[in-house]
Formats: structure tokens, C-alpha cells, sequence
């Protein structure tokens, strides 16, 4: 089973050059997810995400604790018979029709137009989103949970080499619920999800 390391950063213009410098291009794509939870929030605060990209399901379960993790790391779920044996749903029904009788609704709709790069053997993803948001992910994929911590390091040394800050940076999900859905916001606060910061 696939394993997605990454791990987000900020950049300014400058620092996008340095890193862009030299990558092969591997495409700009744009896509739209539909992300979904529950009157309580009993997934996001579980940092158990649920959404629909431009019409398939996905469901991204953590891996770690969240807050004992150094990078993001989420088993994915990526076929609908597999996320319906997670909630363990019936298998005859649709997923769709089981998860809205289940009281799973969206919460936000976020447009992301992707500019894919690779480099020494990582990916770079450069996300644009429409809400007016900027943000970077290096990732590398691995085959299984040992290989986890070697990517995890050498995700930190590309971006130390290229002088990337470490540090939070939120993700658009956060970044929206945050200017957007401030309850929400809160709840995944309360919970541990995300930590509080200082800019309000
Ligand atoms: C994992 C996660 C969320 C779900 C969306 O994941 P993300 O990697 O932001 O989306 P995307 O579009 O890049 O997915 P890909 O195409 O790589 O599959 S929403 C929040 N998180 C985790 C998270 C957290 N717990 N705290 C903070 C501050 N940011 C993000």
C-alpha cells in the first residue's frame, strides 16, 4: 500500500525560483475536492479527512499521532468498497447515499489549480487555491511504514538545502476553515488537530 510523506511550506518568490530551478515540469493541473464530516466534527477532529476530488472518494487516515508527527503522514483509502468497510457500511448500497444517511455533509469546496514538478527524486507540488492561498508540498511515496522515517529525513534536508522555513504552516483545509468557519476552526483547536497560533 502506497505511503504519502510530505510536508507543507511557505515560500516567497524568491525561494519558489531557487527551488523551480532546474526541475523538470511535469504538469499544471486543476481539480476540486468536496471535503465532508459531521454535526461534531467527529472525523476532522480525528484528523480523518473525507472528500470527493472531482468526483472520486478518498479518505486520508493519519498515521501517527498528529501531534507527535515531524511531517504529514496519511494511509489513503482510495475505492469506495474500501472506505465503505472503514465506516463499515453495507457493501450493496452506494457510498455516497450511506455516508448522507449517516449525517456526513460537506463543509467546503476548495478549487486548486497544481503546478507538479519533480527534483532529486522528490515531487514538488506548488498549489494555487481559489480562495487565494498559496502553498508547497515536498512528498515522496513509500511502500511501507519502514521506509517512513528515511523519507521523513530526507524531506528535511532538501528543504534545508534550499533554505525552505520549517515550522506550521497550515494547510488549505485549515487556512479555509480558519477565514471561513471559525466553529469548526475552534473545534479542531480544542481537539488537537491544529495547534493555536498567533496571528489571529
Ligand atoms: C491532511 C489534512 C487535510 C486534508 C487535505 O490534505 P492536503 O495534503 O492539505 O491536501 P492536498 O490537496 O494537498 O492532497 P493531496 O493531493 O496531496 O492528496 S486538511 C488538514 N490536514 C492536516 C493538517 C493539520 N492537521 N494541521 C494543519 C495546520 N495543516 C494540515
Amino acid at each position: 500500500m502506497a505511503i504519502e510523506v510530505e510536508k507543507k511550506f511557505f515560500l516567497n518568490n524568491s525561494d519558489k525560483r531557487v527551488l523551480i530551478d532546474g526541475a523538470d515540469s511535469v504538469g499544471v493541473k486543476t481539480f476540486t475536492d468536496i471535503y465532508y464530516d459531521n454535526a461534531i466534527y467527529n472525523l476532522t477532529s480525528n484528523d480523518i479527512w473525507l472528500r470527493v476530488r472531482d468526483g472520486r472518494w478518498e479518505l486520508k487516515l493519519p498515521l501517527e499521532h498528529f501531534q507527535t508527527r515531524i511531517v504529514d503522514q496519511y494511509r489513503e483509502l482510495e475505492t469506495e468498497s474500501d472506505i465503505s468497510e472503514y465506516f463499515n457500511f453495507p457493501k450493496d448500497k452506494p457510498l455516497t447515499q450511506l455516508l448522507t444517511d449517516a449525517g456526513y455533509q460537506p463543509f467546503a469546496s476548495l478549487t486548486t489549480t497544481r503546478s507538479k514538478y519533480k527534483k532529486e527524486g522528490f515531487t514538488i507540488d506548488l498549489d494555487a487555491i481559489d480562495f487565494g492561498y498559496e502553498i508547497v508540498e515536498i512528498e515522496k511515496i513509500v511502500d511501507n511504514e519502514t521506509e517512513i522515517s528515511k523519507a521523513t529525513n530526507a524531506i528535511l534536508s532538501f528543504a534545508k538545502k534550499y533554505n525552505l522555513k520549517t515550522g506550521q504552516v497550515r494547510g488549505k483545509v485549515i487556512e479555509y476553515l480558519k477565514r471561513n468557519d471559525r466553529k469548526h476552526f475552534e473545534a479542531l483547536i480544542a481537539s488537537g488537530v491544529v495547534l493555536p497560533d498567533d496571528d489571529g
